[in-house]
This record gives C-alpha cells, structure tokens and sequence, in this order.
C-alpha cells in the first residue's frame, strides 16, 4: 500500500477466508460467478492508479440483489471483511482490498430497469457501466446529469457511492440532486428499498444520502434511479488561453453572469498540464497557436443554435477586449470538439504514463485556487512538476505533483502541508474523488471532531462488525480492537 495506508494493521478480529466460504458461495452464485483465477484476482486487487494493491482470494460477481444481500448476510455473520467494487478507477484507493477482503463487484448487475421519457428518471442496475447508460440515453434524446473521463469504465453504482463530480456539475448540480432514490443491501443482508423516483419527498429522513459519497462503508448499492435531462441541440465548446490565473477567475465570474443558463462546463488547466499532455499523449495538439500560462473549456449547451453561438463568440470578443483572453478558438464540429475534451480530460492518463505522481483533490475559495500551486511549486523546487487543473467552476482543484520516483522525502513535504494548507482555508480535503484508504485519516482536516464522532456512531450502528470497507473513510483506530 501507498503511502501512510502502509502502516494500517489488519484487524485481527476479521475471519479468514477458508473452503466452506468459497464453497458456500459456489452454492449461492454458481462456480463461474466466484472468481479465484490468479490473474483475474490480480487485477481485482489493484487500484487504477497501480498505487493500492490488496491479496483478495476472492472476487464475488453477484447477478441480482438477493444474491448480494446472501453474500453479506453470511459475511456478517462470518465476520468477513468485504470491498464493493465497482469500475475500479477510484483515485483514493477505495475500491481495492487493504490486506484480504473479498471483492464484491457488482458489474454483472447492469440492466436498464425502466425510463420514463415524460420525467426524464432512468432506473437501473448499479453495475451499469456509465458510458452504456449515456449511449442509450441518447437513443432517447437524453443526456446524464454527470460525466466523467473514466465513463467507459466507472459504473453508476461507483459514481453514486463516491458521489462523483465531473464535468458537468456546475450545470446540473451533485448526485445528492440527481440521484431520485437508490437500492442498497446493508452488511447483515437487509435489502433498503429507497428506489423513489420522487423529486418531492419529505417524509422523514432522507437516508439515501448516507449512500451517496459514503464508498461502500455503509452498504452494497444495487440498483439507482436517476434524474437525466434533455439533450439539447446545441453544444458549444470554447477552448481559451490566458496569461494570469486573475484573468482565470474574472473570466469564471463573467461566464456565470453573461452565459448563465447555457453554461454547462467550466474547466481549466495549467500550463505544465498541457505540457504533460502533450508530451505523453499521442495525437493531441494545442488549440490555440502559442503557449499560454492557462487554458480554460467553456461549453454551453442550449436550444438555439444560432444565438447560443453568437453568444458564446460576443462573450469570447468581450473578454479579449477586455484583456482576459490572449487567445481562443470554439470548436467547429465535433471531432474538434472531442478533440479539446481529450486535451482536459486526458491529464489523469498523461500522469499516469508519466511515471511516479502524488494526487490531490480539493474544494477551495476559487481566488486561492492557484495559491496552493504555487506555494507548492516555492517548496518543491526541483523536486517535482507540480500541476494544477480541474473544476474551476465548482472551486474544485486537481492538484498533481509528477516526479521521478516515489521518496519518503518528498511525500513529507507534500504531507501534511497540503492537508494544513487547506484547512486554513477552510476547503476540503476531498472535493470529489473521495477519503478511502489514502485519507481516512486526514478527515479533521476537513470535518470537526464531533461530526467524525457522529459518523462513527452511525457506521457502529449500521455495520457492528465493521465488514464494509474497512480501513477506508473514517480513521481505522475507532474499528480496530
Ligand atoms: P470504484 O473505483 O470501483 O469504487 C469507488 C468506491 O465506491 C470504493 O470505495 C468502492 O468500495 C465503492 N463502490 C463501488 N461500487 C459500489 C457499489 N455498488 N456499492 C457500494 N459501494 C461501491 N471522479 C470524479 O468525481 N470526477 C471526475 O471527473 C473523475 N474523473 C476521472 C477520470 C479518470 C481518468 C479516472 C481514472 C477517474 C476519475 N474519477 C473522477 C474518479 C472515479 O472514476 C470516480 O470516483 C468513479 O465514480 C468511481 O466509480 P467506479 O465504478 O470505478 O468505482
Ligand atoms: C478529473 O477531473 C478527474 O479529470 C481526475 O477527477 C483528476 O487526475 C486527477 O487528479
Ligand atoms: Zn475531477
């Protein structure tokens, strides 16, 4: 493990795994559906990152709920540890066992339930992959709410338990709006039927939220009903370079106020991740002719075609005017524009073919964004290439730092500075991706004592053996005996 999760015991009043378990769930799921192959379990047990890696013996592939809520119930009542896996593209090492949990993924269970084309709510499956969803929303004349660079792999079940965030947030908000309701199986087996398709509901509490964003430590999501919208006519996108991050934030402002209901992402990059793209990704080209210190993505999306384009281009004409745009081009069809979006949304696979990387994920005030980066930049010197993208639009920064190889020394420099750094300014830790193993125990950083104390007593009471996720999302020294 990666890490401060290389110093995580394993808790010793979990059961092992032995040949009545595999046995017993041969009975319940059939051969083929429990997975020992050393091969499978290999990729099974490693992150998408290649950072977190677990010694799992087995993957369960159940194909409806009954058969998920039969695996926990016997876990449970085995004290077996499990891990709910969806796509396995999670950033914070989440999805993957720590020591030997057994792997519950729920990709076979990716059926489209029910769409209803009056509301716009799609029901389905938890396993389905999120890009299959988006495809056959399109058949529709609809769209998702959210969209993510890892849609040909993350599931939607994997999306609502981190509450992913992703591209198209500052249009149609969270998942905790989206998502209408949800089924998940509890670690004792019980099956919570929460599978509203209401956008009104206000009876009692709302406890699909507790699964939404709380990583598999709660409970196996099976099944989502989800609000989607119209796809509409016109997509515009605008790919624009600017000399000062100043400018970056002015622009932000000025893009809420003049394109308003037609703005639907938002994104920016550094210069030093355009470089790492360029250098690492095949055919990817700079827009725009000369290299600038930002780029930022400005989509929109409406129904004129015509005034949601002169719009877009008087708002690109204003701010060169004014100053805050040295360079721009809008994509005129789109493979133009796919090929911006690969430029934005191909940072994460550029640094992972760059080698060693250390990866952050923070909410921050917009204007202290790129004070952080630079900051860092002061303080590692040479030491790494420290680069800064993201959601601008959601006050979301990804910071990355790529080096030549993984040291202790510089993992000290970057920890705790960044976490310290952060909660001065009263930002999150985790804006997106998630706390799982890499930083559960970070979570004061971001939360008060007595709020952890409260979601402690909540897990307590919701898993009493603690078989969900272990060692993720909340520090492991309130679980381990
Ligand atoms: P996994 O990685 O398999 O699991 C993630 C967590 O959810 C784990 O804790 C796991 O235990 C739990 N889990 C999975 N399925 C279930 C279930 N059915 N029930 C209960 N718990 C479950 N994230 C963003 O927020 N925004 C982005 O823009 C974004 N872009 C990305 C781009 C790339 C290239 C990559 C590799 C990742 C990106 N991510 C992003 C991170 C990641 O894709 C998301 O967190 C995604 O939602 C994870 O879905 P998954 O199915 O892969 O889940
Ligand atoms: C994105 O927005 C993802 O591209 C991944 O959340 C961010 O690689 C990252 O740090
Ligand atoms: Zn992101």
């Amino acid at each position: 493990c990666f890490g401060s999760a290389s110093q995580i015991q394993r808790n010793p009043l979990f059961a092992s795994l032995d040949s009545k378990d595999v046995s017993y769930f041969k009975e319940i799921l059939g051969d083929k559906n429990v997975v020992e192959d050393e091969e499978r379990l290999e990729t099974a047990n490693t992150d998408w990152m290649d950072k977190y890696k677990g010694s799992s013996k087995l993957l369960l592939l159940p194909k409806n709920t009954e058969e998920v809520s039969q695996i926990l119930k016997y876990c449970d009542s085995r004290r077996l540890a499990v891990v709910p896996q969806g796509g396995n593209t999670g950033l914070v090492g989440g999805s993957v066992p720590v020591f030997d949990e057994v792997i519950i993924n729920v990709g076979l269970m990716n059926k489209v339930l029910a769409f209803d084309e009056v509301s716009g709510v799609l029901v389905c499956e938890a396993g389905c992959i999120l890009e299959n969803l988006a495809t056959f929303l399109d058949t529709k004349g609809f769209i998702m709410p959210l969209d993510l660079g890892a849609k040909g792999s993350c599931h939607i079940g994997g999306n609502v338990s981190t509450n992913a965030g992703g591209l198209r947030l500052i249009r149609y908000g969270s998942l905790h709006g989206t998502v209408l309701g949800i089924e998940a199986v509890t670690a004792n087996g019980n099956v919570l039927d929460m599978l509203g398709k209401l956008r009104k509901d206000n009876t009692g509490y709302d406890l699909k939220h507790l699964f939404i964003g709380s990583e598999g430590s709660l409970g196996i999501v099976t099944k989502v009903s989800i609000l989607t919208q119209p796809k509409l006519s016109s997509v515009n996108l605008a790919f624009i370079a600017c000399k000062d991050y100043l400018s970056c934030q002015k622009i932000l402002v000025e893009a809420k106020r003049n394109l308003g209901e037609i703005l639907s992402a938002f994104e920016f990059l550094d210069n030093n991740s355009m470089d790492l793209v360029l250098n690492h990704l095949d055919g990817v080209r700079n827009p725009v002719s000369s290299s600038e210190n930002f780029y930022i993505l400005i989509e929109t999306t409406g129904s004129d075609e015509t005034s949601d384009r002169e719009k877009l281009e008087a708002f690109l004409l204003k701010s060169f005017e004014k100053g805050l745009v040295s360079d721009g081009v809008i994509a005129q069809d789109i493979n133009q524009a796919s090929s911006f979006w690969r430029i934005r949304e191909g940072i994460t696979e550029a640094l992972q073919k760059s080698g060693a990387f250390y990866k952050y994920d923070l909410s921050l005030p917009v204007e202290e964004i790129y004070n952080i980066v630079n900051d860092l930049r002061e303080r590692l010197g040479d030491l790494g290439n420290v680069m800064g993208y993201g959601h601008l639009g959601d006050g979301n920064l990804h910071l990355n730092i790529s080096t030549a190889e993984y040291s202790d020394k510089i993992l000290g420099l970057i920890e705790p500075y960044i976490y310290e750094w952060t909660s001065k300014h009263r930002g999150s830790i985790s804006a997106e991706h998630g706390l799982g193993v890499m930083k559960a125990n970070e979570i004061f950083y971001s939360k008060s004592p007595e709020t952890v104390n409260l979601m402690v007593s909540i897990k307590k009471m919701m898993d009493p053996k603690g078989i969900l996720n272990p060692y993720k999302v909340l520090p492991h020294s309130f679980f381990s005996p």
